[in-house]
C-alpha cells in the first residue's frame, strides 16, 4: 500500500473529535481496511490528497459530480451567489428556477419541494404518501438504501450493509413494523404482498436502478409490476432517484424505463456538489404539503442560495451539452476493458452497469438482488480496491456501492483505469484468487 503519512495523521486527529473520524461512515475504509486519503482538492476528473497524490476519481462525491470537479460554470455561479448573501430564509427566484428546471426535465414531476439532502427528501416523501393515502405501511426492497430514515433503515444497503448494520440500533420496532422488506427484482413477492396487505400500503419506494448494493439495474417487468399494483391498490409509487436522477438520462431512470412514478426523490446532481434534496410529483399530491395543504415539512436552509446556484448551473450545462450518450459509450468501454482484464487474470467477475453507474462484483454469478450481491468475495474486492488506489484510481471503498463516471473523464482516464484493473486482478490472483 502506498504511504500517505499526512492523511494518516489527519485521520488520527479527526478520530479524536469526530466519531470514527468521518462525517459519513462510507468514507472510513471500514470494509477494505487501511485508512482514507484526506482530500485537498479536485479538478475535472481528478482528486489530490493532502500527501500530494493524484487520483482519477470514479466516486464523484458518490454521484453529484457529473460535470467533474470545479466546472467553470458552477464555480462562476457560486461566486456570483456568494457575493449576494448565503442564506435569507425567505423566497428567492433561484428556488423557482431550479424547481422549473426539474419540472421541465423529469417526466413525472409537476411540482417540487426543495430540501437539504436525499435523506430529507425521502423522509418527507414518505410522510406525504402516508398523509395523502391515510395508510401506514411502506414497501421497500432489501439492499436498497434511501438515506438514514428510521423506517427505511431496515435491510438497507450502502454503508448500512457494508458495515453490517442493515437494521440499526435506535430504530424503534414500532417504526420498523410498518416497513415490509421484499426482494429486489422479484415481481412475484410484490404480488403476494399486495394480495395480503394491499389496502394498508401507503407507498412502494424503490431505487429504479439500485446503486447502494452496488449497481443493480431494476428489471423492466419488475418496475412495471410496481407501477401496476400501486395503481390498482391506491398506493403511491416512489422512485428514489437521488442517484439516478439527471445521471442516467436528463429525465432520470423513469425516462429510460418509460414508467411514471407518483413521487420522485432527488438529490446529489441537482445540488451540483452542494447539499440539496428534493421531492416532487403530481401537483394534486404535492399540494397536500403545508402551506398548500396539511402535511408538515419545513427547513431553514431549504432552497439555500448557494445550493440552488450550483444546482441551476449544473442542470443548465447538462441540458445544453447532453453528455449522456458519451457517458454511456465511455462507461461501456470501461466495463468491457475491466471484464477482459478479469478474464485474462482468471478472476470471475460480474459487472453491474446502467449508463455511467457501475460496480465490479467479485462473484461469477449475475447480481440481481441483495442475496446475490451479498455473496460476493469482499476480501478479493478489498485487495483489488487497494491496488487500484495505489495505481491512482479512486473507487468507492465498498463492494456495495456504485462507481460513477463524469463528463470530465477522458478516454485516457478510462485506459488508465483498465490498466490499473489488470494489476488489481493480478494481485487478487496472486493472493489465491477468489474464495
Ligand atoms: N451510497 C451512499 C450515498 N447514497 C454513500 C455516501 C454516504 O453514505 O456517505
Amino acid at each position: 500500500m502506498r504511504d500517505r503519512p499526512k492523511s494518516l495523521a489527519a485521520f488520527e486527529r479527526a478520530k479524536r473529535w469526530i466519531p470514527g473520524g468521518v462525517n459519513s461512515p462510507a468514507r472510513a475504509f471500514g470494509a477494505v481496511g487501511g485508512t482514507p486519503p484526506f482530500i485537498a482538492r479536485g479538478e475535472g476528473a481528478y482528486l489530490w490528497d493532502i500527501d500530494g497524490n493524484c487520483y482519477i476519481d470514479y466516486v464523484g462525491s458518490w454521484g453529484p459530480m457529473i460535470l467533474g470537479h470545479c466546472h467553470p460554470r458552477v464555480v462562476a455561479a457560486l461566486r456570483e451567489a456568494l457575493e449576494k448573501g448565503t442564506s435569507f430564509g425567505a423566497p428567492t427566484e433561484a428556488e423557482t428556477r431550479l424547481a422549473e428546471l426539474i419540472v421541465e426535465t423529469v417526466p413525472s414531476v409537476e411540482k417540487v419541494r426543495l430540501v437539504n439532502s436525499g435523506t430529507e427528501a425521502v423522509m418527507s416523501a414518505l410522510r406525504l404518501a402516508r398523509g395523502y393515502t391515510g395508510r401506514s405501511k411502506i414497501v421497500k426492497f432489501a439492499g436498497c438504501y434511501h438515506g438514514h430514515v428510521d423506517s427505511l433503515l431496515v435491510a438497507a444497503g450502502s454503508s448500512a450493509a457494508t458495515l453490517g448494520v442493515p437494521s440499526s440500533p435506535g430504530v424503534p420496532p414500532a417504526v420498523a413494523q410498518d416497513t415490509l422488506v421484499l426482494r429486489y427484482n422479484d415481481a412475484d413477492e410484490v404480488r403476494e404482498a399486495f394480495g395480503r396487505l394491499g389496502e394498508q400500503i401507503a407507498a412502494v419506494i424503490v431505487e429504479p436502478v439500485a446503486g447502494n448494493m452496488g449497481c443493480v439495474p431494476g428489471r423492466q417487468e419488475f418496475l412495471q409490476t410496481l407501477r401496476d399494483l400501486t395503481a390498482q391498490y391506491g398506493a403511491l409509487l416512489i422512485f428514489d432517484e437521488v442517484m439516478s436522477g439527471f445521471r442516467l438520462a436528463l429525465g432520470g431512470a423513469q425516462a429510460l424505463y418509460g414508467i411514471t412514478p407518483d413521487l420522485t426523490t432527488l438529490g446529489k446532481i441537482i445540488g451540483g456538489g452542494l447539499p440539496v434534496g428534493a421531492y416532487g410529483g403530481r401537483a394534486e399530491i404535492m399540494d397536500h404539503i403545508l402551506p398548500a395543504g396539511k402535511v408538515f415539512q419545513a427547513g431553514t436552509l431549504s432552497g439555500n442560495p448557494l445550493a440552488t446556484a450550483a444546482g441551476i448551473a449544473t442542470l443548465e450545462v447538462l441540458r445544453e451539452t447532453d453528455p449522456f450518450s458519451t457517458l454511456e459509450r465511455m462507461s461501456r468501454r470501461l466495463a468491457a476493458g475491466v471484464r477482459a482484464a478479469a478474464e485474462e487474470a482468471g478472476v470471475p467477475c460480474y459487472i453491474g452497469r446502467r449508463g455511467s453507474m457501475m460496480t465490479i462484483f467479485f462473484t461469477p454469478h449475475p447480481v440481481a438482488n441483495w442475496d446475490s450481491a451479498a455473496a460476493c468475495d469482499t476480501a478479493a474486492f478489498a485487495r483489488f480496491f487497494h491496488t487500484m488506489l495505489d495505481y491512482g484510481v479512486y473507487l468507492p471503498c465498498s463492494q456495495f456501492e456504485a462507481m460513477f463516471l463524469s463528463a470530465a473523464h477522458s478516454d485516457e482516464d478510462i485506459d488508465a483505469a483498465i490498466a490499473a484493473a489488470r494489476e488489481g486482478f493480478a494481485e487478487v490472483q496472486a493472493a489465491g484468487g477468489m474464495s
